[in-house]
């Protein structure tokens, strides 16, 4: 069923890739704010990656993975977000009951307009990428898949916190995202459903009932060294608009060299779900290194800090302050 969905999707897509048009530069994203963006501190990104990696592999039914828990919370809160954790037990590919908690932290929860910002947090359990086999049922650090998306929304979040944009902004850390069947066990049931627990879950039981936002942003691997971006193939489905959006104001800050205006992969990732199940229009923005659509280190027990680079980091936290700060 799924791949049958998968194969339409992507004769959708062909579809509208012509008529999309490749590179035009609108002059600006339109937006009614003049509110002065804040420039993104790639330090403090670093530090916070460097941090959640220290609490050791955030695993859901772990200790590491709720004392990192009550750390995102905390500095969510620390930064004048209103803290909603959101807890819920979910069924792995092999039927373990996980304890995962989505954490919410919202800004201005009163203002209609709103923008949805997303990460996963949890880490994989599985290095099953590694070029060692003997490494495969070991967990990954997951310092770009996980933490480094979590450390720019906080980054963010401190941002925002010292100074408003005139839009209401939700941060969304996923849990549960980085669970999926690894290709050495039988899984019980859809192997693509295996992925994505935490947004799945939320998607269908948003932490407030009619939960809205005008457009969300998913991050997934977006501080390697070497890393680029491409336009994910659910995102241009669901959201060209905001794909144009954020593409185009990269390139308008100077960022078109991290920000290709190509179409990339397709990707079952978070925003598949929030697209899908919630409705709201969602952009993943996610590392494209080669063919294989995933950076080198994925999955291995290579992704670590010595893949993270800060220009990175800040092109893609300054492209999305400045999105968000125009809105
Ligand atoms: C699948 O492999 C089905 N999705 C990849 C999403 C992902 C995993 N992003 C980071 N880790
Ligand atoms: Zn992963």
């Amino acid at each position: 069923m799924k791949r049958i969905k998968f194969c339409i999707s992507l004769l959708l897509l062909v579809g509208t890739i012509a008529s999309c048009g490749g590179g035009k530069a609108t002059a600006s994203s339109s937006g009614s704010g003049q509110a002065a963006v804040p420039a993104f501190n790639a330090d403090s990104a670093y530090e916070y990656t460097r941090r959640q990696l220290e609490f050791g592999y955030r695993i859901p039914n772990t200790p590491a993975h709720k004392a990192t828990a009550a750390y995102l919370q905390g500095e969510l809160a620390r930064h004048g977000a209103e803290v909603t954790p959101q807890a819920a037990r979910v069924t792995a590919y092999d039927g373990t009951g996980l304890d995962i908690v989505n954490i919410i932290g919202s800004f201005a929860p009163e203002k209609k307009k709103r923008v949805l910002l997303m990460a996963h947090w949890d880490s994989r359990p599985y290095a099953d990428n590694d070029p060692d086999p003997a490494n495969h049922r070991k967990p990954i650090p997951g310092a770009d898949d996980g933490a480094a998306s979590v450390a720019v929304l906080l980054e963010i979040a401190r941002q925002i916190g010292n100074d408003s944009p005139s839009v209401g902004v939700d941060i969304i850390f996923f849990d549960a995202e980085d669970y999926g069947a690894p290709y050495f066990a039988a899984s019980a049931t859809d192997p693509d459903l295996s992925w994505c627990l935490g947004s799945q879950y939320w998607s269908r039981n948003p932490h407030n009932p009619g939960y809205r936002a005008d457009f969300g942003i998913l991050l997934d691997m977006v501080s390697g060294r070497g890393s680029v971006f491409y336009k994910e193939q659910f995102s241009r489905m669901y959201a060209p608009a905001v794909v144009d959006k954020i593409w185009n104001e990269a390139a308008n800050i100077g960022y078109a060299s991290y920000f290709v205006s190509q179409t990339g992969c397709a990707v079952t990732d978070d925003h598949y779900f929030v697209n899908e199940y919630a409705g709201i229009p969602c952009v993943d923005i996610i590392a494209y290194t080669d063919e294989s659509c995933f950076p080198p280190y994925w999955h291995t027990l290579g992704d670590d800090m010595d893949n993270i680079d800060r220009n990175t980091m800040k092109a893609v936290g300054e492209t999305v302050l400045s999105v968000i700060y125009k809105e």
